[in-house]
């Protein structure tokens, strides 16, 4: 029971050194001659972990010993991105790391690039999380995160001919240094079948007599915290075939048929799905929800609380945080071990279930909410499809008390869809059985109050609320960006890495013209090491010296890369049809960063585009290399923090009203990037922040974009009656950078827009012109400029995820950080 704690290994170069050279030794049984670079990250790793494994154990005893209220943030994605320096970072580890590798005449930085990131998210939702589970784990919050250990993260994106092509991402090929398997805490999960009646006498009870299982297998990862002693858990499932298949269920002979069958099991956690937008409704990606859900709630039911637990107190216990709708499988689920399993009478399970969950919305546009459809659920779990029904049931009476006679308003709010074909609406599952609905933005949650979620908003108003996004300053300023790190430790000391909001006491020092210096010369050697990266990598050339001008994101319509390459476009052909003399051009290189979803077609060309487009300009020796596009593929955790150090400009264009949050903006402006943008998500809120003058704002704001698609939009006359915008866009239309093809992506993307132009990029063209032509005459002033950059960094302390877990604390979990020493 009360074996002492290890003691953590002493902090010094010669103790490092024996644990890395014990660790390649034992643990990969070779000596330093013969190592490979992978032996070596490796046992660099693991020495590494060593030195947070006693936190470890020591975090998970307290929790056991203390049974304090926990967070569970259940999450189908964590976009976590490298790990080793993350660690080295947490443990303080740096310098003696690099010293101790350096006296064995190591590179610690070749051992660095050996780490293959777990890509396990898409895209802002995943690394939200990420974000999120290091936030708590540094403001000492008793937490857990679960989610998936797909074998495939998201997708190799590479280019050929300067379209996408994807390459599965086999991260764990070279094993993992990081995870911990434990296998004894593996539970089964439960698929398809029927009900019967109930066996025991609870009201509402069934039984669910299910006909296939899947065992699902944990790994655990630590999660430290920020040098504060704290190590936290994501335990991450795994699938595998029960492991007890018995070969007499199969005839003689069938024996490699029963094996191979196994393989039907494990497909449930081999591939991240990477949509994330327009669900496909695929029977896999349920089986992915369902599968990780039981497993969180089975191990922190039967794990992680003592035996005798009484359940009526769960609500004391924890909040499951429901990351989007992806796992909200979790609430009949729950319905079904309280009511069925422990036969509660229905309304106690439900008045408790109805106090456990709350629900994350993180997006606007109405093709990205999940619903399954009747057919498809009730298959693959029946007991959860009759739960459902029992919770609208009991639901819509609500509402038909609440608002008599009014019928339409009940169909609408039903969880159940009746159109086009049943489904289950599972923003509305969640909406109902959440003590909390919250945004992600002040904008988005007002969105959601108004539009989204109108008559939840109605009934119940005091569900809603808002927590805006926030990043890890650990991650995104502290590692990605050690130049400037160090020069405001320098100048303000270095409480800002846990308390972001220290940073506005930089905001003095943006007028000593020596710091501006300073902060242009970290923003310089950023861009000499991005251009390295680019040319090493990707054979890319930036315009020297020049502005860098980013916009990096997932590909959608309505994010509009297409109004970045209108902007582009009419730059060049100004310049090339003499309107625009080149010397007034400051050079600039716009770098992209984007993956599209496989099956998006209009994404797709548009990547198709971009690249056609920067081939051509890129190419162009008349432009005496002012302008660049550089776009290089596979953008990821390990790039952004390459990438947006190195940005003096940061593109947030989306159509206002579409963008829930976005915090890659968050990224760029506390790294010293200027942002043009769109009043949109939180954009708003980094603007009324850093100040108007220090922020180019352009575009239709939420209530004009709404009233001008009311009115009926017409892109057409944007077309006729902007000389510039028809020109830049008859030029794309011509196949000038497509090699005369006018068919394919230009055709397309020229016809898309011209004719309905869904997110309105040509409404906002001009606008977009206008405020890029500020931002040159801004820029032109270097000095004012840096200033202005320095400003943003000062008020942007807001953003960090610290502040945003915080409010999750104070608006939605009401748990308590722990004081350690207790
Ligand atoms: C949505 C879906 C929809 C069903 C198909 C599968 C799938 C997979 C992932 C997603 C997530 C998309 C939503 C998302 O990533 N939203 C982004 O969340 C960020 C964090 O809150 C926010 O900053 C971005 O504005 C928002 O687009």
């Amino acid at each position: 029971e009360n074996t002492p704690p290890l003691a953590v290994p002493e902090h010094s170069v010669e103790s490092f050194t024996r644990s890395f050279l014990r660790e390649l030794n034992y643990g990969r049984g070779v000596d330093l001659d013969r190592a490979s670079a992978n032996d070596k990250y490796f046992a660099l790793s693991r020495a590494v972990r060593h030195y947070l494994t006693t936190r470890w154990l020591e975090t998970l005893r307290n929790q056991h010993r203390d049974q304090a209220k926990t967070v569970a943030y259940l999450s189908a994605e964590f976009l976590l991105g490298p790990q080793l320096e993350n660690a080295l970072l947490a443990a303080d580890l740096e310098d003696i790391a690099r010293d101790a590798l350096a006296n064995l005449g190591e590179d610690i930085e070749e051992l660095r690039a050996v780490e293959v990131e777990p890509g396990l998210g898409n895209g802002g939702l995943g690394r939200l999380a990420a974000c999120f589970i290091d936030s708590l784990a540094t403001l000492n919050v008793p937490s857990v995160g679960y989610g998936i250990r797909y074998e495939y993260g998201i997708f190799k994106q590479t280019f050929v001919d300067g379209k996408q092509v994807e390459k599965p991402d086999h991260w764990l090929h070279l094993g993992s240094p990081w995870e911990l398997p434990h296998p004894e805490y593996s539970v089964p999960v439960w698929f398809g079948g029927h009900t019967e009646e109930a066996t025991n006498s609870a009201e509402g009870a069934r039984t669910w007599v299910p006909s296939w299982h899947v065992t699902a297998k944990p790994y655990n990862y630590m999660v430290p915290g920020y040098r504060n002693g704290r190590v936290n858990t994501l335990r991450l499932w795994s699938a595998r075939a029960r492991h007890d298949f018995d070969l007499r269920e199969f005839n003689a002979g069938e024996y490699t048929e029963a094996v191979r069958a196994r393989t039907f099991a494990e497909n449930i956690s081999k591939v991240l799905y990477p949509e994330d937008s327009t669900p496909q409704g695929k029977e896999l990606r349920l089986q992915q929800q369902y599968f990780f859900v039981a497993a969180s709630l089975r191990d922190f039911l039967d794990h992680v609380l003592p035996e005798d637990y009484d359940l009526h107190n769960l609500p004391n216990r924890i909040t499951w945080q429901l990351n989007d709708t992806h796992p909200v499988i979790a609430v009949p689920e729950l319905m079904r071990i309280l009511v069925d399993e422990k036969g509660w009478d229905w309304a106690d399970a439900w008045a408790v279930t109805q106090k456990v969950f709350a629900y994350t919305c993180h997006t606007l546009l109405p093709e990205a909410l999940e619903v399954w459809p009747v057919e498809l659920l009730g298959r693959l779990l029946p007991r959860h499809l009759e739960i459902i029904y029992r919770i609208n049931e009991e639901f819509l009476e609500e509402v038909r008390e609440a608002f008599p006679g009014d019928e339409l308003r009940v169909r609408r709010m039903s969880i159940i869809a009746e159109e086009p074909g049943r489904a289950v609406r599972m923003a509305h599952l969640a909406t109902v059985a959440g003590f909390k609905v919250n945004g992600v933005a002040e904008l988005h949650s007002e969105l959601l109050k108004d539009k989204v979620l109108n008559d939840f908003a109605e009934m119940w108003p005091d569900k809603f609320t808002n927590v805006t996004n926030g990043v890890t300053p650990r991650r995104f300023v502290r590692l990605a960006n050690p130049g400037l790190s160090e020069l405001i430790t320098a100048g303000i000391g270095d409480g800002w890495i846990t308390d972001l909001e220290q940073l506005r006491n930089l905001e003095p020092l943006a007028d000593d013209p020596e710091f501006r210096r300073a902060f242009r010369d970290i923003k310089g050697a950023n861009k000499h090491r991005l251009a390295q990266v680019l040319k090493d990598r990707d054979g890319i050339e930036l315009a020297g010296d020049g502005m860098v001008d980013a916009m990096v994101k997932r590909l959608h319509e309505y994010k509009r890369q297409s109004l970045k390459l209108l902007h582009i476009v009419s730059l060049y052909e100004g310049i090339k049809s003499g309107r625009i003399p080149l010397e007034s051009v400051t050079p600039r290189t716009f770098v992209f960063g984007a993956k599209a979803a496989p099956g998006y077609v209009r994404a797709k060309e548009t990547i198709e585009l971009i690249n056609a487009i920067g081939r051509t300009i890129n190419a162009d020796a008349s432009l005496e290399g002012r302008l660049k596009v550089a776009f290089p593929p596979n953008y990821n955790v390990t790039l952004a923090e390459m990438l947006i150090p190195a940005a003096d400009l940061s593109e947030q264009i989306s159509l206002a009203g579409k963008e829930a949050s976005g915090t890659g903006n968050m990224k760029f402006a506390l790294n010293g990037a200027l942002t043009i943008g769109t009043d949109d998500g939180a954009n708003v809120e980094i603007r009324k922040l850093v100040g108007d003058d220090h922020f180019f704002l352009f575009g239709m704001s939420e209530p004009e974009a709404s009233d001008l698609q009311a009115e009926g939009y017409d892109p057409g006359a944007y077309y006729e009656s902007d000389p510039q915008l028809k020109a830049a866009l008859n030029l794309i239309g011509s196949g000038h950078f497509t090699g005369g093809d006018r068919d394919g992506a230009a055709g397309s993307i020229f016809a898309s827009l011209t004719q309905r132009d869904r997110f309105m990029a040509l409404a906002d063209f001009r606008s977009y012109m206008d405020a890029q032509e500020r931002v040159e005459s801004a820029y032109a002033d270097y000095e004012s400029w840096s200033r202005s950059a320095i400003l943003n960094i000062a008020r942007s302390g807001f953003f960090s995820s610290d502040r945003s877990i915080q409010d999750y604390l104070d608006r939605i979990w009401g748990a308590k950080p722990i004081d350690q020493n207790h």
